[in-house]
């Protein structure tokens, strides 16, 4: 039996009530945490076949953040080969490594912050698009040291996930100026870089973020506008090591219009898009700035993965 808190996380991240990469992978490690708090398990099979099983729910709600997958692997994985282990030490390890991958990640935005605020000058003008903890920590931070910055946030149609940077950044200050997402092109000229998340990125370096991102992107590449990326070690895809392709996510097309008032008309709607590595400039990882074509070596030593290997 799964807990009711378990099915509302996982439905609050299928409805996006819980939302953003990291966030989603907190929430997952927090659902392991609860499963095995709660378990009734009484072998250590049993109790793996119930983590198994609430992993699967959790790889069901949204396909596209690789933070959650990266979230279960790092949870389960080590209490699943400790083959000897009687229940209470494999549960032991679970909430410990659950605790540890949260504390890690909520460490990680800190540090991206800390990091990526040092490449942000005095007078900037900022560009961001949809809601990213780790890009709006960087800005805030920022902020915080004093830089007097300012930022252009796209409404990030449909979901308009826009609004909720925007009051972030005027609760702490920061002068904001909302867009719709089709004026990127006619502001990108007064921007000095634009600052996104991600909710994956491949071993070539490119980045999967929010519908909308590869424009802007295309935009700043045009007129020669910073583009930079600030993610976790976590939104680093694994499968890409060996040529999979992330899993683009579409959502109901009622999210971006009554399906009923126009009756026969066909709407997609695809939450994500991948941006190509020529257009980003760095991305800003805990572990320190990188130019996209490290992102292979940043894979293979994050998952400490040798070529010829199955992808971990
Ligand atoms: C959120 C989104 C964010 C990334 C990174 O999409 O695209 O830019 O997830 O966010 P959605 P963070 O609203 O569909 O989940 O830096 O907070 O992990």
């Amino acid at each position: 039996m799964t807990s009711a808190e378990v099915r509302r996380i996982t439905n609050d991240i299928r409805t996006m009530k819980i939302r953003g990469a990291g966030k989603i992978a907190r929430a997952t490690a927090n659902a392991l945490k609860i499963t095995t708090k709660d378990t009734k398990a009484r072998t250590p099979a049993e109790f793996i076949k119930e983590l198994d099983r609430v992993s699967k729910l959790l790889l069901g709600t949204r396909p596209t953040a690789v933070s959650l997958s990266n979230a279960i692997r790092f949870i389960t994985l080590r209490p699943k080969l400790a083959k000897d282990a009687d229940l209470q030490t494999l549960r032991r390890m679970v909430i410990s490594r659950a605790d540890e991958f949260i504390y890690a990640s909520k460490d990680a935005v800190k540090r991206i912050g800390e990091i990526g605020a040092r490449r942000i000058s005095d007078g900037d003008i900022i560009m961001t698009h949809c809601n990213s903890g780790c890009a709006l920590s960087v800005i805030k931070t920022a902020f915080k040291q004093g830089k007097h910055v300012e930022v252009y946030v796209t409404e990030s149609r449909p979901f308009m996930q826009g609004l909720i940077t925007a009051r972030e950044l005027l609760k702490t200050g920061v002068p904001t100026t909302l867009i719709v997402d089709s004026a990127v092109r006619h502001f990108i000229r007064d921007v000095d870089e634009v600052i996104v998340g991600a909710d994956s990125i491949a071993a070539n370096g490119a980045v999967v973020n929010k519908i909308g991102t590869s424009q802007l992107a295309l935009a700043a590449h045009e007129s020669r506008v910073l583009f930079f990326v600030a993610a976790e070690s976590y939104k680093f895809h694994p499968g890409t090591l060996v040529g999979r392709l992330v899993e683009i996510e579409e959502r109901d097309p009622n999210e971006i219009v009554n399906l009923k008032r126009f009756p026969g008309i066909r709407v997609r709607n695809p939450a994500f898009d991948v941006t190509p590595p020529e257009y980003i400039d760095l991305i800003i990882t805990e572990r320190g700035i990188i130019p996209p074509s490290a992102a292979y070596t940043l894979l293979q030593e994050h998952f400490e993965w040798r070529p010829g290997e199955e992808p971990p």
